[in-house]
């Protein structure tokens, strides 16, 4: 069925404290030098550009526990969430271009302060569904999950600059894809909750035609909720976005990869977008870089309709002799 072309509006969160790598904050200026808002508006979306947010820094950020720059991670999402809320509000479909993923926290909390009840397809290596308690690494980037789900409330302590936040989601709205990196807390959650997980097991088994037949379906029942897209670049495999933090072998392909965002877009209930984990720092070639980036670019330009059979404007007639 065809769509009219969805107003988006990209909001820039150069924001990397949610774990300990510096560069994924040169994430959101890159993809835009990439040409992401003129090739969204070649190929037909009213795109408007928010510009960077600008983020509090507090540089006594003593750990809580186990917990790494809570503040910074605190305050940065109440700042997004905001921003998002208004955006959406504003009638578009935002881009929120990280950082890194720590930022899902406020992005689908804001979406959800505009819209309501959300359903939230995850599509990274990792399921970032640790607590502050589960966590390892302290790392934030590792956590936004379980800070966002009604059902984790009583699991996840009180942290400094947390309190504007309330549980959004439920654990039954949340689809996950192409995980291959669970910690064995994450993986008890998952499993005590129900979630509805395609790993790459799954991906290999059924293919990723039928993954998102299935994850369709799955939210079709759940609804027909708006559908926040929360899109961690390292998914991919490495040897396509090796410009990412944590790579881990085994990923999606660029094909499978462009295919989720086809077929999401395909429901017509594509709400929200958010595309991290994008760090130039972390490639070993500027190649690395470069391939990393315009598959973000590519990968968001699917979610907004662009087809690899070719697309035309409705009103397009072709010349005559
Ligand atoms: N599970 C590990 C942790 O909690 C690694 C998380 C890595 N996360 C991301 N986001 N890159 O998906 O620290
Ligand atoms: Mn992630
Ligand atoms: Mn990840």
């Amino acid at each position: 069925h065809p769509q009219r072309a969805p107003a988006v509006g990209i909001i820039g969160a150069p924001f990397s404290k949610g774990q300990p790598r510096g560069g994924v904050e040169k994430g959101p200026d890159l993809i835009r030098t990439a040409g992401l808002l003129q090739k969204l508006q070649e190929q037909g979306c009213e795109a408007k550009d928010y510009g960077n947010l600008t983020f509090e820094e507090f540089p006594d950020d003593e750990p809580v526990g186990q917990v790494k720059n809570a503040r910074a991670v605190g305050s940065a999402n109440q700042r997004l969430s905001e921003a998002v809320k208004a955006v959406k509000k504003d009638g578009h479909t935002t881009v929120m271009l990280g950082g890194d993923h720590s930022l899902a926290i406020g992005s689908i909390h804001g979406h959800s302060a505009a819209v309501g009840q959300l359903s939230v397809v995850w599509v990274d290596a990792h399921s970032d569904i640790n607590t502050p308690l589960t966590s390892t690494t302290g790392n934030m980037h590792g956590q936004p999950v379980s800070f966002l789900l009604h059902e984790l409330q009583s699991k996840v302590p009180a942290l400094p600059n947390f309190s504007w936040l309330k549980p959004c989601l439920s654990a039954r709205d949340l689809v996950y894809i192409g995980l291959r990196d669970v910690d064995p807390g994450e993986h008890y959650f998952l499993k005590f909750l129900g979630v509805k997980v395609f790993s790459m097991t799954e991906v290999d088994q059924l293919g990723i035609g039928k993954v998102m037949e299935e994850t369709c379906d799955y939210l079709c029942t759940r609804g027909n909720n708006p559908i926040h897209l929360s899109y961690d670049v390292d998914a991919i495999d490495p040897t396509v976005t090796p410009a990412t933090g944590t790579p881990v072998v085994g990923g999606l392909t660029y094909r499978d990869g462009i295919y989720i965002t086809e077929q999401i877009r395909h429901t017509g209930l594509l709400s929200a977008v958010d595309m991290v984990e994008v760090n130039p720092l972390r490639a070993q070639t500027e190649e690395g870089v470069r391939s990393t980036v315009s598959t973000a670019v590519d990968l968001l330009l699917g979610c907004f309709g662009r087809l690899r059979e070719g697309n035309h404007p409705q009103e397009y007639v072709p010349p005559e002799p």
